[in-house]
């Protein structure tokens, strides 16, 4: 395995801004615990972040599953962001060509980019989709995260294609600050946050084709940095009590790799 470095050592090699900011978070927070929060009501939502948002480094949202969502609910949520310390992290997923996904950030009902700590891409269209997002981002630090893997089964984002995603991403080292994945290749270097979703303590999956790991053998055996935990919280009927869980397990198992 590669040999350990800190988050404190990697804040410093950071090449994208957010990396840094989220790297020097975890260290001072001591949470590597993200959640996400697919609630479809957004005071619910905010109830939530409010509850746990002690416990973690990322907040994750789908914001167009929201049902009544409105700028405000984005000027509530930066304000609990602020509080208590986290990042928000909108997974849209973007997937087109450079031109569209920059009509699809900064644009729409939802202006992404304007409150969007990191938000993921797909690489199908090629390199050039990260033009569609550097303009923007230069101005707010934003960091964009690139699947290189999925959680779910028979996933395409397999063997060459993840190796294209890491070299994408080595080659955009200042707009790319991570990549989604489900184990740490040896090309990723340390610079870059490794966020893995598919992260629960008691299933192996569900019946749409999410797989499940626990947050000691995604940070501990396969040496991802971040874990992503969604209906292992959200679904709790204490998600504050499970939230410390899921934290206190991915942070020992980081610990462990000193
Ligand atoms: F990129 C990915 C992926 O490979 N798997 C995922 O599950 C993203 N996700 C997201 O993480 C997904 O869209 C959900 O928002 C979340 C997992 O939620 P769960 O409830 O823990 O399964």
């Amino acid at each position: 395995r590669a040999p350990f470095v800190s988050f404190q050592e990697r804040a410093k090699l950071a090449t994208n801004p957010t990396a840094n900011k989220l790297f020097q978070l975890m260290a001072s927070k001591k949470t590597n615990l993200a959640v996400a929060v697919d609630l479809t009501v957004k005071q619910e939502i905010l109830d939530l972040a409010e509850k746990i948002g002690s416990e973690i480094c990322v907040l994750k949202t789908h914001v167009d599953i929201v049902q009544d969502y409105d700028q405000q609910f984005i000027k509530d949520l930066q304000a609990i962001a602020a509080k208590h310390n986290f990042l928000i992290f909108e997974d849209r997923k973007f997937a087109d060509i450079g031109n569209t996904v920059k009509y699809q950030f900064e644009n729409g009902v939802y202006e992404i980019s304007k409150w969007a700590d990191m938000v993921t891409i797909h690489g199908v269209a090629g390199p050039a989709i990260i033009d569609g997002f550097r303009e923007s981002i230069k101005t707010t630090g934003a960091g964009l995260l690139l699947l290189a893997q999925m959680s779910s089964k028979g996933s395409m984002c397999v063997g060459e294609y993840t190796n294209q995603m890491v070299e994408m991403g080595k080659s955009n080292q200042d707009a790319v600050m991570g990549f989604i994945c489900q184990e740490r290749l040896s090309a990723m270097s340390d610079n870059f946050v490794l966020m893995t979703p598919g992260v629960q303590f008691n299933s192996a999956g569900d019946s749409m084709g999410q797989q499940y790991n626990t947050p000691e053998y995604v940070i501990k055996e396969k040496n991802t940095d971040v874990i992503i935990v969604g209906r292992g919280i959200y679904k709790s009927s204490n998600p504050k009590e499970e939230a410390i869980k899921y934290r206190t397990a991915s942070w020992s198992a980081y610990e462990s790799k000193q």
